[in-house]
């Protein structure tokens, strides 16, 4: 797939000798390369905030922030096969491409997880039915995983609302938490828009939650390692290439958390979202990917190795997260440092693999480092195979404009103002995201 950078130094050269830079530039060089460019379209949706890539660049003229230094780049073709067959069927996708591509990332960035534990057992360490003023019933589950003689526990908790559907069971959005507890306490004793439990349930969601740290460490040292899953059930990938890591054990562990939910008749399964931010947004994810139960995933500035476009090089290179969070990824995607354009696929093909279910992405407008554009664009390369499910996703020149949330079926995305972070405002928007999707969940006040 040609792709979109081709065009920046060709606009920007043939805009210098019309007079015109900056922007208008700017908006052609993220246009796709088939066709011609209009020299008349003026920039429409989000734009970099001068003031941020000023202050980026004033700490540090180390990193691409700038879209005119993208460099040129070609996409793999989500729908091409390594023997060159295109798929124009989902059959040819499911059955071909799509496992395909599954083995691509897990070869070459997040590893290879062991298959689902033999045996998974669950104990509700507490019931609480008047948590939240009474809105909602706290549960707290312990989660073990048992396999070949090992055994893995985690424990996970659930606010679920007490008005639910007739039906008795609530959707549900789970959130993989990589902050500390405070940041997702289910006694609520901490209250934080990191996770806005209150506002989930009154929106007729449950709220689940687990802490990722509890499921792998988010720390790279052997003795780390030892505590986590990693450290029971190594998966059958080589240390030295392809075994798995800390992003895919916490998917692992969100997989997990969805085999409880399956088992809580309060919980309608056919309807549960996985959410994470940043690096948790990565590993909403790949659970996204490898776990095709989950009917929804939500990443929030997952930025590099998540959704944003590695050949972009833009923000937090390939090198850095690698050097900084080893353990995040497999050995493999170390041999890629400085060589993302021979990376056997781009992050688009991530996200093509949670088709055809919803999809949603969001970023934020300081966090540069994530490539805001870029996770709109993988968005939008991703579109091909939401194409064969009849869904569509957007235009590469369609990003929108700060906080005016864009929904198309099956997808959505929305950058909101300021700091990396997940706030209120993320989670109400995929929450209207959800209730369009799912239509919104009727609370019968007859039937907690
Ligand atoms: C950064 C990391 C990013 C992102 C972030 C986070 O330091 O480089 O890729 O994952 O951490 O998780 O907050």
């Amino acid at each position: 797939m040609r792709c979109i950078n081709l065009w920046t130094s060709v606009v920007q050269l043939r805009f210098r000798t019309m007079g015109l830079t900056g922007t208008a530039a700017l908006l052609l060089a993220i246009l796709p390369v088939t066709g011609q460019p209009v020299a008349s379209t003026q920039p429409t949706g989000w734009q970099p905030n001068p003031a941020v890539l000023t202050a980026l660049e004033s700490k540090n003229t180390k990193w691409v922030y700038r879209e005119a230094e993208v460099p040129a780049y070609t996409l793999p073709e989500a729908l091409v096969c390594a023997d060159g067959t295109k798929v124009t069927t989902r059959q040819q996708w499911e059955q071909k491409r799509r496992p395909e591509t599954l083995e691509l990332f897990e070869k070459y960035e997040f590893g290879r997880s062991p298959k689902a534990p033999a045996d998974v057992r669950f104990e509700v360490l507490e019931t609480k039915a008047d948590a939240l003023e009474g809105a909602a019933t706290l549960k707290r589950v312990s989660i073990t995983s048992i396999d070949a003689g090992k055994s893995f526990a985690f424990s996970a908790a659930v606010l679920i609302p007490n008005k639910r559907p007739t039906s008795g069971r609530a959707p549900a959005l789970l959130l993989i938490n990589h902050r500390n507890e405070r940041s997702g306490d289910p006694t609520r004793q901490s209250r934080v828009e990191f996770w806005p439990a209150e506002e989930i349930i009154a929106r007729g969601y449950a709220a689940a939650i687990f802490q990722a740290e509890a499921v792998d460490p988010d720390n790279g040292s052997t003795g780390a390692r030892a505590k986590g899953v990693r450290g029971v059930f190594a998966g059958p990938g080589n240390p030295e290439q392809d075994a798995w890591a800390t992003i895919a054990a916490w998917a692992w562990g969100a997989s997990r958390v969805m085999d409880y939910l399956q088992t809580d008749t309060q919980i309608d399964a056919t309807r549960v979202g996985v959410v994470g931010h940043s690096r948790g947004g990565k590993a909403a994810l790949w659970a996204g990917a490898t776990d095709q139960r989950f009917a929804l995933v939500m990443s929030n500035s997952s930025g590099r190795g998540g959704a944003s476009l590695t050949r972009r090089k833009l923000g937090e290179s390939l090198r850095i997260i690698n050097e900084r969070f080893p353990y995040w990824f497999n050995a493999n995607y170390k041999k890629y440092i400085d060589r993302e354009n021979e990376l056997p696929f781009d992050q688009h093909q991530l996200l093509a693999l949670i088709a055809p279910r919803a999809l949603y992405v969001a970023s934020s407008d300081a966090d540069m480092w994530a490539d805001q554009r870029g996770e709109f664009l993988s968005l939008v390369q991703a579109g091909p195979v939401y194409g064969l499910y009849g869904a569509k996703t957007f235009a590469a020149d369609a990003m929108p404009e700060l906080e005016t949330p864009l929904t198309n079926g099956s997808v959505g995305y929305h950058i909101r103002r300021g700091e990396h972070d997940l706030k209120l405002y993320d989670w109400q928007r995929v929450m209207d995201f959800a209730d369009k999707i799912w239509t919104k969940p009727k609370a019968d006040p007859g039937k907690p």
